[in-house]
């Protein structure tokens, strides 16, 4: 398991060039095969509130190819991960921050954590895929009302949307992260990374695409050290100790 901690502290953990850099590096090593799950957090009292808007001081340049340099690439990076991707929410998320959150796997967030898009309180579109996946977490209308309004969520309602999958205590969010991390890396990872495949087709394909796709995709499964394993431990009556091969 492969934790990536955003460490920025004193500005909610804001992007500047230098964290950009750093999360590029971490997400390179997430791809490792040894890595069966990833946990996304923040350090200090923030998750991520996005860009640092102290580089916008001196007014903005290209913001396009900013996006296309640093967000894009690994928003893609982050989604693409063959394993799962967690984030544990220590603190407000907004923005592209936001954005982060929403493109793992799930969401564990801290009682205390909020949920701010920002981007409309000044003047900007979502970006980073929050368009994206906010309509896909919470459909058009509560996207719309949520992403047009900028209004901070707190956790206890983001749970009741479906945002969030449990809402924890705020001193036990890093274990409960890491619990669920291990139970996570112990599956199939190899079925894991292509069910996400599977997920992300399925808004896009039609049922005969889904259906291809799948035996596809259950041929390779079927060819997995995971599937024998788990076959032999259905067989034998004991619990499967898979390795992600
Ligand atoms: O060119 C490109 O790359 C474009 C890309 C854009 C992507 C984006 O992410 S755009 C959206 C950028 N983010 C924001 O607009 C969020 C701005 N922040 C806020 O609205 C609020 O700070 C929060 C709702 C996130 C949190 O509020 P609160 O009351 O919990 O904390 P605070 O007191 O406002 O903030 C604490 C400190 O963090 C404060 O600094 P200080 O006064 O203690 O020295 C604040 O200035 C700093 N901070 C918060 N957000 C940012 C930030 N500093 C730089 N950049 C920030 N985004």
């Amino acid at each position: 398991m492969l934790t990536i901690t955003l460490n920025r502290p004193d500005v909610l953990n804001a992007f500047n060039t230098a964290m950009h850099e750093g999360f590029r590096t971490a997400l390179k090593e997430a791809r490792d095969q040894d890595v069966r799950a990833v946990v996304l957090t923040g350090a200090g009292r923030g998750f991520c509130v996005g860009q640092d808007l102290n580089e916008f001081r001196e007014g903005a340049d290209d913001v396009g190819e900013r996006l296309r340099k640093n967000y894009n690439p690994s928003v893609l990076a982050l989604r693409t991960l063959d394993k799962p991707v967690l984030a544990a929410v220590n603190g407000v998320a907004a923005g592209a921050g936001l954005a982060l959150a929403c493109a793992c796997d799930l969401r564990l967030s801290a009682a205390s954590a909020t949920f701010v898009p920002a981007f409309v309180n000044i003047g900007l579109v979502p970006d980073t895929g929050a368009t994206y996946f906010v309509t896909r977490l919470l459909g058009y209308s509560r996207a719309f009302e949520w992403l047009c309004s900028g209004r901070r969520l707190s956790a206890a309602d983001a749970h009741a949307w479906g945002l969030v999958l449990e809402v924890v205590e705020d001193g036990r969010l890093a274990e409960r992260a890491a619990g669920l991390a291990a139970t996570l890396a112990a599956l199939p990872t190899g079925a894991i990374g292509m069910t996400k495949r599977l997920l992300e087709r399925a808004a896009l394909s039609d049922l005969a695409e889904q259906l291809e796709l799948e035996a596809q995709l259950q041929s390779v499964a079927v060819g997995s050290e995971d599937f024998r394993e788990g076959v032999s431990a259905f067989l034998e009556k004991r619990e499967p100790r898979f390795t992600g091969r």
